[in-house]
């Protein structure tokens, strides 16, 4: 029988059979149901997860499973009942004294949902507030196990892993395509123990020491007087501090480069930053810098359309990521790593590999994969995963070790006291989503909500009552050792190598390395962002600095801000170009590409059909464009149309396919009226959201394909047909043949005026 109705009779039994409804002044009773919703009355099973979403699978802190089935729902079980199990017969209504009535203060059920309501916000993380997560795993290739003796990078082994990504300088509720630095967090959920590579998708920091951390944050946010702007570098505290800092010049430069907006979680490539030390099982070190290495290249958005985005799409890369994953477009990267002799100065070719201002161009040690890492599965529940996940730089499996870098140090500190005040005590590690799937027995006690239940009367080591245990392992039972490494004698200071006073070669080395559409773009985010800026002396600051860089880099700012160049005040660094550093000029796959299909009630329906199933056994993304929802065509050749002119912007396709006229749509444009109006001549203009689709995306360099009378539109939008990465022809199909191909470099580069 149902449950709703019997727990319905149960009340009615409880109230000694009194008839339902206020009109009988019985307190808390239903009103009369809403004549137009009804209340669904018949139990059925809840919708099952969706196939790519998953709560962590742990291991509890004693060994045992957690019931990771049970925990999946809030809602397990037919009944809504307290945080205590007592079973409610009414959650909408408190109690009063009467329908008319005040609230009586005994609601306890009242009491405690508003309690629990008040309290469900939790601190955002002070850096990296916005992110979004995916489940995953790693599988290591064998290859760098004669450097390491980590479990999880043996031949073919597989870990589970949780991926953050984010923003750094954003509130959680920002937007995804803002120009900044990205978090790239990986959680390695080891047999060893967990395993965190906390990096970011620049290779390179803005300082050298951990102590100016504060500092550099509080330049970037936003200013203290009116909380604004909200996520941006473009404004005067940025500048300041990164023009008065200048070891801060080579990620500022990645920054203002298209690596500061890109197209997708799913093209960014990933950095440890740091050089970490590896430790093999005969306990010989190889210093090491991390490297993930996306599939599908690195790609970048163009600026106007990140601008665009924002508005437009405030979620963008988060959807893209959760969107891929659930389509089975599973987004991959290649774990690597460059290694370097473990000398006593620790530097390589002249570099000083504990600068973490510097990169170690792939030219001079190429990138040697060791592993391959998928993201197969969407959290279940944002809260619980992405925004409880800890990570934590010092969370280290035996054979990776770190070294003395000294903005390593202090994140070795910071990441665990963050935690205390954002997840609110010590016992974060037993949240479901940081749980080691290694097994926990680590002799810490109590503390806020710990939810172990520990046993046993003697937690310390050596001791008698407790059978003795736990007792510490050795090398051999896979115990931690940290590598030996000679510490230097040395006096205190406060002080940084002399090697650490080089802050122009790599920035140099970036630049030149950049190709002449790269390099348009570099010289448009400086000018952009310094034109934000009030402070003319801020301005001129940055010019000098970039005048350090490059004269025709300082030139192209300096005319964008109407300000003379100054010339350079140290020597030009005489360095090689890293051609592994530019983005453009290779061909990738188009996997989970979006291609727009822009077509109306009279378009090349058989067209569209056609191209739409070419684009999804492509592993491509079809988006059906059209005046108005719904469907177009009849019966069951019916093609579904997922955006309509009024919610469809160019910057959400990677190309855009016109399948023969398209139409008109009616709403708050007044398109049809403002058609209706046009003389006959004019009547095949089409909608005006379309031409600015359509200029959109051949000014963001994308492809462009017309077909079956489509080319009207191109022309009506001012695109000329034979221009580059213009595809006109007589079918669909055939024309979208041509926009894969284009597609594969990712944007129309000749296009750019720079490129021309
Ligand atoms: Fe972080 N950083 N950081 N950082 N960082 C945090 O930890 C900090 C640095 C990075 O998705 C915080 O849990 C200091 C470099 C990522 O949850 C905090 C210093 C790199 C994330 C913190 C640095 C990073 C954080 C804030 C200078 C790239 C997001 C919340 C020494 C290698 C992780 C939290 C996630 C988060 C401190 C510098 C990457 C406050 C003191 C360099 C990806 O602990």
């Amino acid at each position: 029988t149902n449950p709703l109705k019997r727990a319905a009779d149960k009340v009615a039994d409880a109230l000694q059979g009194t008839p339902a409804g206020p009109e009988n002044g019985i307190p808390g009773k239903p009103g009369p149901e809403s004549p137009t919703v009804a209340e669904p009355t018949e139990p059925h099973e809840p919708l099952p997860p969706k196939p790519d979403q998953s709560g962590p699978d742990t291991v509890s802190p004693t060994g045992q499973p957690t019931g990771a089935d049970q925990a999946r729902t809030a809602q397990s079980g037919s009944y809504l009942t307290t945080a205590q199990g007592t079973r409610l017969y009414d959650t909408d209504h408190s109690l009063k004294a009467g329908p008319r009535g005040p609230i009586l203060l005994q609601d306890h059920h009242l009491r405690e949902k508003i309690m629990h309501f008040d309290h469900e916000r939790i601190p955002e993380r002070v850096v990296h507030a916005r992110g979004a997560g995916a489940h995953g795993v790693f599988r290591s290739y064998g290859t760098a196990a004669n450097v390491t003796k980590a479990g999880f990078l043996a031949e073919d082994v597989e870990t589970p892993v949780f991926v953050r990504f984010s923003t750094v300088l954003g509130s959680r509720g920002s937007s995804d395509t803002v120009r900044d630095t990205r978090g790239f967090a990986t959680k390695f959920y080891t047999s060893e123990g967990v395993f965190d590579l906390v990096g970011n998708n620049i290779p390179v920091f803005f300082i050298q020491d951990a102590i100016k951390f504060p500092d550099v944050i509080h330049a970037g946010k936003p200013h203290p007087d009116r909380e604004i702007p909200q996520a941006q570098s473009a404004h005067d505290t940025f500048w300041d501090f990164v023009t008065l800092h200048t070891e801060a010049t080579h990620h500022t430069l990645w920054n203002m480069s298209d690596r500061g907006i890109p197209r997708s979680f799913r093209t960014m490539e990933g950095f440890g930053v740091h050089t970490f030390r590896l430790v093999d099982a005969a306990g010989g070190t190889t210093l090491v810098k991390f490297h993930w290495k996306p599939k599908l290249g690195v790609h970048s958005l163009v600026w106007e359309e990140a601008q665009l985005v924002n508005g437009m799409d405030p979620d963008f890369h988060r959807r893209d990521l959760a969107d891929a994953i659930e389509a089975g477009a599973y987004p991959e990267w290649e774990f690597g790593i460059q290694t370097f002799p473990d000398t006593p100065d620790q530097t390589f070719e002249g570099i000083d590999l504990l600068d973490p201002t510097n990169i170690v161009p792939e030219e001079l040690a190429p990138v040697q994969p060791i592993g391959l890492l998928t993201l197969n599965r969407n959290p279940s529940n944002f809260f619980a995963e992405t925004e409880q996940v800890a990570f934590h730089p010092g969370h280290l499996v035996p054979g990776i070790d770190i070294t003395d870098d000294p903005l390593l140090a202090g994140r070795l500190f910071s990441y665990l006291d963050t935690q205390i005040t954002r997840l609110a005590g010590p016992n974060f590690a037993q949240i479901p989503i940081n749980r080691p799937h290694a097994p926990v027995n680590d002799m810490l006690r109590d503390g806020f909500h710990q939810s172990a239940v520990h046993r046993g009367v003697a937690p310390y080591r050596p001791n008698s009552l407790d059978g003795g245990c736990p007792f510490t392992a050795g090398a051999d039972m896979g115990a931690y050792i940290e590598a030996p490494v000679r510490v230097p004698e040395a006096t205190k200071v406060r002080e940084a190598p002399a090697s650490f006073d080089d802050h122009f070669s790599q920035p140099r080395r970036f630049w030149l390395s950049m190709s002449p559409v790269e390099r348009e773009h570099i010289i448009g985010a400086y000018s952009f962002e310094l034109a934000k800026c009030y402070e003319q002396a801020i301005r001129e600051r940055a010019l000098q600095v970039l005048a350090n860089i490059d004269p025709e880099l300082c030139a192209g700012v300096a005319a964008g801000l109407g300000l003379p160049a100054p010339e350079p005040t140290v020597p030009l660094a005489d360095v090689a170009p890293s051609p592994a550093l530019s983005q453009i000029g290779h061909t990738w796959p188009t996997d989970g590409r979006v291609v727009g299909i822009v077509t109306g009630p009279d378009g090349d329906l058989d067209g569209v059909r056609a191209v739409r199933q070419e684009v999804l056994d492509g592993g491509m993304v079809p988006l059906v464009v059209a005046p108005a929802g719904g469907t177009l065509g009849d019966g069951a050749d019916a093609l579904a149309v997922q955006r309509t002119y009024a919610t469809a912007r160019s910057v959400e396709f990677d190309a855009v396919l016109v399948a023969g006229t398209p139409g008109v749509g009616a709403d708050a444009f007044g398109a049809r009226d403002a058609k209706a109006a046009l003389p006959d001549a004019q009547q095949a203009t089409p909608d005006p959201r379309v031409g600015l689709l359509l200029a959109e995306a051949f000014r963001h360099g994308k492809a462009i394909g017309a077909a079956k009378g489509g080319e009207a539109a191109l022309e009506a939008a001012g695109i000329p047909l034979d221009a580059p990465g213009v595809i006109a022809g007589d079918s669909a199909s055939t024309v979208f043949q041509q926009l894969v191909q284009l597609l594969g470099a990712h944007r129309v580069w000749e296009r750019f005026p720079s490129a021309a």
